[in-house]
């Protein structure tokens, strides 16, 4: 049986250093580098991913954003046509999880039919954790996230390609229920920036 292809444009944002492009290269190519280089500018990268039991397959183009602060003014429109916002902070950095609500609030004028989700990254480090489990899920309650997922770009376990597929149903199961699904590219994105 033949499948719809269907193309999401997923953004990763967050702080520097907190494993973006980490999470980013573990989806794509399965890979995982220590001491990588800071992302200047912007970058994508695709991978498809079959659903059969939907009848789908779906093309994640995963953009990849700066963390540094002298980057942060390409992030708006960068987020112009995303459908999955993945917000990204490093357990084992308060800093990175303070600025979680910093990357949060301009989604809420823009994107306010995209799906976001907040990721709790590096969790293979468990003894230099700061952020708990409990404290990541209150700020996503308080925040009205509803998607919560802990993950380790480091770690060469199935979270990361779980957490696409999650998403990527959720995706799938909204664009049904609102648009009919039949179309290649959805409508629910972020708009204006
Ligand atoms: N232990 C551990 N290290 C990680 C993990 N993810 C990323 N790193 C390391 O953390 C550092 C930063 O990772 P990047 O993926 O470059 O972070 P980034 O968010 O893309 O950073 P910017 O491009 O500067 O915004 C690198 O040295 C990675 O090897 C993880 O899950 N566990
Ligand atoms: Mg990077």
């Amino acid at each position: 049986m033949s499948l719809v292809r269907v193309w999401n444009k997923v953004l990763l944002m967050g702080d520097e250093n907190v494993g973006k492009t980490s999470i980013m290269l573990r989806f794509s190519e399965d890979e995982f580098f220590e001491g990588l280089i800071p992302t200047i500018g912007i970058d994508f990268k695709n991978k498809v991913v079959q659903f059969p039991q939907h009848s789908m397959e779906m093309v994640y183009r995963v953009w990849d954003t700066a963390g540094l602060p002298q980057f942060r003014s390409l992030l708006s429109s960068s987020l112009l046509g995303s459908n999955l916002i993945l917000i990204v902070f490093d357990v084992t950095n308060r800093r990175s999880f303070e600025s979680v609500r910093n990357f949060h609030y301009p989604l809420a004028q823009t994107c306010t039919n995209a799906i976001i989700a907040l990721v709790a990254n590096k969790i293979d480090l468990t003894t230099s954790r700061v952020v708990s489990t409990l404290e990541a899920q209150d700020l996503a309650s308080e925040l009205g996230i509803a998607h919560y997922f802990e993950v380790s770009a480091k770690e060469n376990d199935t979270r990361i390609q779980q957490m696409f597929e999650n998403l990527g149903v959720v995706l799938w199961i909204i664009r049904r229920a609102s648009e009919g699904g039949f179309q290649q590219e959805s409508k629910r994105v972020c708009a204006i920036t």
